[in-house]
């Protein structure tokens, strides 16, 4: 048998020769332990960005110019920068019952309503923003 120190090799060498037979070592334990059949938790799928025109949760994407019909009940006319407060029920797949601002296409719009009127109205979705095009009292406080 033939020891290192008896080989006529420097002794920094021989310590990289031991380096070197280390990492060799250590690479193919690796490469073993990657052959493994894996027994870990299954791939976690990519979560995809939402997408901007996505719908609210429980919602599908809004369909952009298709009229949704609302319901609810006026909490504040601003004639001034055309807007209108509604409290709405649930609107058919486009989003649940809140209150929110509708801007609306057309000022005059607002002329007949006022806060407490329960009203119906017609929502577009467009790629530059939701409107209000149209909006009619039902009844009055
Ligand atoms: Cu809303």
């Amino acid at each position: 048998m033939i020891l290192s120190s008896e080989l006529n090799v420097p002794a920094n060498k021989r310590m990289k020769l031991r380096a070197t037979l280390l990492l060799i070592t250590l690479t193919a334990s690796l490469c073993l332990a990657c052959r493994q059949p894996q027994q870990s938790a299954p791939p976690v799928k990519p979560t995809p960005s939402p997408p901007n025109v996505s719908g609210p949760p429980g919602f599908p994407p809004p369909v952009m110019n298709k009229p949704y019909p609302g319901t609810g009940v006026v909490a504040k006319v601003n004639r001034n920068e055309g807007y209108v407060e509604i409290n709405h029920e649930e609107i058919k797949d486009l989003m649940p019952a809140m209150q929110m601002e509708f801007n609306v296409k057309d000022k005059s719009l607002l002329n007949d309503v006022k806060a407490g009127d329960k009203v119906n109205f017609t929502i577009v979705e467009t790629e530059k923003g939701e409107w209000l095009t149209a909006i009619k009292k039902v009844s009055a406080p």
